[in-house]
């Protein structure tokens, strides 16, 4: 299997990394394979404050360590952390900011990510600007004397806007602006932003990381020392890690994660190939096709696209409730990146708590239909939706 030709190849050396990085078995006692599962939330010491390594569950865990390890060497940067979820983590992070600090958003993101900044960031006097981030005239324009964040998610949630990395990078470089990019759609295995400049990369890990539906978790990278000082320092003093057990079960996901990403992949161009030419699909939202408009930053800077995408039907609310309900492989649910499909309605789900004047200035109408194409027989989810667009009229 090769992704086309355009995009950047596969990274070399990945699947072995996520199997073996920080796992050799001659590091523990009994030699296991597979690293153990530490659920002691504390460590006894040799003398007082003098621990052996760890000393309490929330500022280290080993299982915890051994994950963070892996995250930092999938995404070639130098340190990891891990939190109880992917917006505890844009949670401690903004702990990083004074009150009267300003933070340029991209107008496009995750629904929480958007409620995180609109109506928690605001109250602790942060100030929050939300752009459009395929004109980065326009971010550069809205760069204050106070701006101290540049917050990319690409492709965006869910409009599949692409963001060009290295110059957003570039632009906080030369304004001295910390450029956090949220890899979450896309995962190490198809986008490194850490190579292209960024200063943060951030996840949620409940997505394609894990892959199996069955944890929530976040995490984030970076190769800057003093930045992961001080984030270390707020994991600690804000408390939102995660569980050891979660740790694992992360980690054990990441072993398939190269294999599983190439699936998506593969399975996800299919699905939107098949949209594309159906003559009750709008407009399909899938940057690894030629038809999306920053195709072309979107190859030189990913090694394709994973299995998350959008459509717009041709119809209204109703015609889109009638196409959902109607599937069957599909199933209707929020999340994303899980080894089974799922479809959404952003605007009436994951995006309900965007004001309903920013969602219909920037696209995610009722009949905008969010797919995560899984890693099922492909054949069997295009006669799925083909059999629910045959029940709309
Ligand atoms: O759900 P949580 O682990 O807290 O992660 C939040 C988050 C952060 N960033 C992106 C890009 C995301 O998509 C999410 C979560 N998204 C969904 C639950 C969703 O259905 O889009």
């Amino acid at each position: 299997m090769s992704n086309e030709q355009e995009f950047l190849p596969f990274p070399k050396g990945f699947a072995t990394t996520a199997i073996h990085h920080s796992q050799e078995a001659d590091q523990w006692d009994s030699m296991a394979i597979v690293p153990p599962l530490v659920t002691s939330t504390t460590f006894k010491q040799y003398g007082p404050a003098k621990p052996k390594q760890y000393e309490y569950g929330r500022s280290g865990n080993p299982t915890r360590n051994i994950l963070e390890q892996v995250l930092a060497n999938l995404d070639n940067a130098k340190y990891g952390l891990t939190f109880a979820s992917g917006l505890a983590t844009h949670s401690t992070l903004l702990g990083l900011f004074n009150n009267g600090d300003h933070v340029i958003c991209g107008d496009d993101v995750y629904g929480g990510t958007g409620r995180l900044f609109r109506q928690v960031a605001t109250k602790f006097g942060l100030d929050v600007s939300f752009v459009d981030f395929t004109n980065l005239a326009v971010v550069k324009n809205s760069i204050k004397s106070n701006t101290k964040l540049i917050w990319v998610e690409t492709p965006t949630n869910p409009l599949m806007k692409i963001v060009d990395i290295k110059a957003a990078a570039n632009l906080g470089k030369d304004n001295n602006i910390i450029v956090v990019v949220d890899n979450t759609f896309l995962t190490p295995y198809l986008q490194r932003p850490i190579d292209l400049g960024a200063d943060i990369v951030i996840y949620s890990l409940s997505k394609y990381m894990n892959g199996h539906s069955d944890v929530i978790m976040g995490a984030l990278t970076t190769s800057n020392e003093e930045l992961y000082e001080k984030l270390k320092f707020l994991q600690n003093a804000m408390g939102g890690i995660p569980s050891p057990f979660d740790c694992y079960l992360v980690n054990r996901g990441l072993k398939t994660l190269a294999i599983r990403m190439q699936q998506h992949q593969k399975n996800g161009l299919a699905v939107a190939k098949f949209l594309e030419q159906h003559p009750k699909v709008e407009k399909v939202l899938y940057p690894g096709l030629k038809s999306h408009p920053q195709y072309d930053v979107f190859r030189k800077q990913t090694s394709g696209h994973s299995g998350t995408f959008s459509f717009y039907l041709k119809g209204v609310l109703k015609d889109a409730e009638t196409f959902l309900n109607a599937l069957n492989v599909f199933a209707i649910a929020e999340s994303l990146g899980g080894y089974e499909s799922l479809a959404e309605l952003p605007s009436v789900m994951t995006h309900a708590s965007v004001p309903p004047e920013h969602r219909a200035a920037i696209g995610i109408t009722d009949n905008l239909i969010r797919l995560s194409v899984g890693i099922e027989d492909v054949e069997d989810l295009i006669a799925d939706l083909e059999q629910a667009f045959s029940k709309i009229d």
